[in-house]
């Protein structure tokens, strides 16, 4: 039987979610913003309606060039409020998750759906049923969604980008390789801008013509990992599990910090701060763990971390703040830019009661 997997991504998301609670932005540009702290206008953009994108506004542009594009069109700027858009997600991934036979959420507004034992691999029938998705989502939580089907995850998120906002888009098992053909190769799920310029540069800009590139020649060119990949995607080719994943890998928070700084006693206060937030995410959870890092991002934008486990997990805030002093300590001894901003991160989890023997199993019990 064929598959059938759906890809569900909710549309403009956090800008949406602002919407919704304050309807009269609807009619304006609005522009969700990540505020770093320094001024009123650094930060970078995390999203925006499509008013906004109209005009050019888009994910990661910094903010001062959205104010300038914006000037005088009456557009919102809004911080962003992710505690709220976790909220809104929760509740949508809960009506996905009971349409689907398999379910993996992806991100705070994506998740794939294994749907092929419900609609018996039937493409018609899982249309219907995406229909159906659309409508329970917008008329029970207002927002509205682009879903795309096909016989794979891969064509399944190419398919629900290929028609936004509140697009439907299915790719059925013969209409795969027309579907491809006349995208653009920078449209294949995990090519960057790197693959894509270096494809461009050999004349390769459509799905098409890569194809008609051999597997072996891509290898030599890209590698082993993205030259079959490339090889694969241009013929509809992917054959990975929809499966859920397991929560809280880690649990971690990062700040910028108000200048650049290679001081410890200066930097130290602000990984405090973070620890004892992450750390009592942790035991809301009644979770402890192993492994804790501290990660810096430097001026020069390289991301850099330093990780300690020990023995046996814990969950006391004291022993993390020991650790982590320790762990700037080297940090700042082994770099020599300024630090831009901190984080901090823990991990290698484990459960505080004896009677569970799984994370997993102390997750599914909750
Ligand atoms: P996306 O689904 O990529 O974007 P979107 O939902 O805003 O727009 P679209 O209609 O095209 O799907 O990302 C989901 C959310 O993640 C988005 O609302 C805000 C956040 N985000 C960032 O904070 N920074 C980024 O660079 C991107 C791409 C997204
Ligand atoms: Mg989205």
């Amino acid at each position: 039987m064929a598959r059938a997997i759906a890809h569900v991504d909710l549309d403009y998301f956090f800008a949406q979610c602002e919407e919704l609670r304050k309807p009269e932005l609807k009619s304006k540009p609005v522009v969700i913003c990540v505020f770093s702290g320094r001024t009123s206008e650094s930060g970078a953009v995390s999203t925006a309606n499509y008013p906004a994108r109209e005009f050019g506004v888009k994910s990661g542009m910094p903010i001062f060039q959205a104010k300038r594009i914006l000037a005088g069109k009456d557009a919102a700027f809004l911080s962003v409020d992710k505690s709220h858009y976790e909220t809104v997600s929760e509740r949508i991934m809960a009506i996905l998750r009971s349409n689907a036979d398999n379910f993996e959420q992806v991100g705070i507004d994506e998740a794939f759906l294994d749907v092929s034992a419900r609609t018996g691999g039937d493409f018609e029938e899982a249309r219907a049923l995406a229909i159906r998705l659309k409508q329970e989502t917008r008329d029970r939580e207002g927002i509205t969604c682009s879903i795309g089907i096909g016989p794979n995850k891969l064509l399944a998120k190419m398919a629900s980008d290929h028609e936004k906002p509140d697009g439907l888009t299915v790719v059925s098992p013969e209409s795969v390789l027309d579907f491809l053909a006349p995208l653009h190769v920078g449209k294949i799920v995990g090519v960057g801008k790197k693959t894509e310029k270096i494809l461009s540069e050999i004349g390769l800009t459509t799905i098409a013509q890569l194809r008609n590139v051999s597997r072996e020649r891509l290898v030599e060119l890209f590698g082993v990992s993205m030259g079959e990949l490339l090889h694969d995607a241009s013929r509809g080719v992917d054959d990975e599990p929809v499966v859920e994943r397991q929560e809280h890998a880690q649990i971690s928070r990062i700040v910028t910090l108000k200048k650049n700084s290679r001081d410890h006693a200066e930097i130290f206060p602000e990984i405090s701060k973070l620890l004892e937030d992450v750390v009592g995410r942790a035991a809301d959870e009644g979770l402890t763990f192993k492994t804790v890092s501290v990660i810096g991002i430097l001026e020069d934008l390289s991301i850099h971390s330093r990780s300690q486990t020990v023995e046996a997990s814990f969950s006391s805030v004291e022993k993390t703040r020991e650790i982590c002093g320790t762990l700037l300590e080297n940090l700042i001894k082994d770099t020599s830019k300024g630090i831009r901003r901190v984080g901090v991160r823990i991990s290698n989890f484990a459960q505080a009661k004896q009677s569970q023997s799984s994370l997993s199993e102390f997750l599914g019990s909750k």
